[in-house]
């Protein structure tokens, strides 16, 4: 009861000088985007990570990062400098959607209806389906691409996930790219009339629509990453669903435990409801033991690289990853790297994150898993790119996106190694 009033008092002046707190709105402080000056090598940016801090860019001797104050108090500590990052002038606001100017973009429902349009377009190799309801309820959507869409047949299955981030709007067009390229292309073009024919399809363009459309709903963009899951007992909302995966969650500093963090792993993992549904969906896709996805990309934004597992590592191999692993995966995403000029490197080269999907599904499947970050490569336009830059930003992972596929009946083959790793079963 002592030092209540003053508490409500604070508050008050607080509100009045414009400054939000938890107490006085019900929405806790928003967090802020800065420069840190100083971080040159992975071990040193995972120190700036591991405050809470989320690293949105990493340059030679600086990293950008979206902060809290206490994050970046804690990164002064580090003995870096921080300063302010501007964000995206400001375009005309559309209430509860992009702002007018970036209209391009699809919110949730409009992602939907053209996931329909396509749909009904193709209906005999493109077939939608729900895998489970977010948080805030909606629909969580994926979408099967391939020849006798209707039938579950051996071929290698590819699966594409999209917008585990909900500033990473990028990546929700990206989905919608790859679905138009697969369906239009079919029976025109003979190379992904042949992928199609010969590979199961699936597509997940938003793993994060709460998120996504909280991001767009308040007049400007709120530079929000997480879902939109209460916390009990805390005013703080979300879980970063990107460590949240159920391999080595929380293992190695690489994520929060803090609800306030960009980077909160959640209580446990797969206690987001997004991640709970993506992870029984793909282990549906067990079939007689064997997991029937060879490859995979999870779609992100920003700063052009292909990464490849693991990120809860700085080493090289690790349990479940052998040098002739390692090296498969490097190559591919080398191949994939030298087609989109993005730069193809280890996820823990940048900094340790621990819980991500990609780490899941390699440790736990051996799928040939990539984190692609896409455009662009600076701070400005960053998670904001202007929507005349949807079309050429997902058009050049064209080859990339192809190239996956072509692979994914044996990725060791682009070590040369095919006859020990995917030697041809014989049939009695
Ligand atoms: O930190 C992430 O979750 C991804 N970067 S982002 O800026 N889009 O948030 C990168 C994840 C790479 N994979 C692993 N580190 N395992
Ligand atoms: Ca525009
Ligand atoms: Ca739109
Ligand atoms: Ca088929
Ligand atoms: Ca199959
Ligand atoms: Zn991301």
């Amino acid at each position: 009861m002592r030092g209540r009033p003053i508490m409500v008092l604070v508050v008050l002046a607080l509100s009045c000088l414009g400054v939000t707190t938890a107490g006085a709105s019900g929405e806790p402080p928003p967090s802020g985007r800065y420069r840190v000056q100083g971080p040159s090598d992975p071990r040193e940016r995972s120190a700036v990570a591991a405050t809470g801090a989320v690293i949105d860019q990493v340059e030679a001797a600086s990293v950008v990062v979206t902060a809290g104050e206490a994050e970046v108090e804690a990164i002064r500590r580090l003995g870096y400098t921080v300063t302010t990052v501007q964000g995206p002038p400001s375009r005309e606001a559309s209430p509860f959607d992009f702002p007018v100017a970036d209209s391009g973009y699809h919110n949730y429902a409009e992602t939907i209806a053209e996931i329909d349009r396509i749909v009904a377009a193709h209906p005999t190799i493109a077939r939608r389906s729900g895998y489970g309801t977010s948080a805030e309820g909606r629909a969580l959507v994926v979408v099967k691409i391939s020849d006798n869409v209707g039938t579950d047949e051996n071929e290698p299955e590819v699966l594409f996930t999209h917008h585990q981030h909900a500033r990473e709007h990028l990546s929700v067009e990206m989905a919608l790219y790859i679905l138009h390229l697969l369906t239009d292309g079919y029976g025109v073009d003979r190379r992904i009339t042949s992928l199609v024919n010969s590979r199961e399809i699936w597509v997940m363009p938003d793993l994060n629509p709460d998120g996504g459309e909280y991001d767009i709903s308040g007049g400007s963009y709120r530079y929000w990453r997480k879902n939109r899951q209460p916390n009990a007992g805390s005013a703080y909302v979300g879980t970063d669903l990107n460590r949240n995966w159920a391999y080595r969650w929380g293992c190695c500093g690489g994520s929060s435990g803090l609800t306030s963090s960009g980077s909160y792993r959640g209580p446990a993992p797969e206690s987001a409801p997004e991640v709970r549904a993506v992870a029984n969906w793909v282990r549906r896709r067990v079939v007689g033991g064997v997991q029937q996805i060879r490859a995979a990309i999870d779609w992100h934004s920003y700063g052009e690289y292909v990464l490849w597992p693991y990120g809860f590592t700085y080493a090289d191999t690790a349990p479940g990853m052998t040098r002739d692993d390692r090296d498969a995966l490097a190559a591919l995403g080398a191949n994939m790297a030298s087609t989109n000029g993005y730069a193809a490197r280890q996820s823990s080269d940048l900094y340790i994150a621990d819980g991500a999907i990609d780490d899941w599904m390699w440790g736990t499947y051996k799928i040939f898993v990539y984190t692609f970050e896409m455009y662009p490569i600076t701070a400005s336009p960053g998670f904001y790119p202007p929507d005349e830059q949807i079309r050429p930003q997902t058009a050049r992972n064209r080859e990339a996106v192809l190239r996956l596929l072509e692979y994914a009946d044996c990725v060791y083959r682009i070590i040369g190694r095919q006859s020990a790793y995917c030697g041809v079963t014989r049939t009695p």
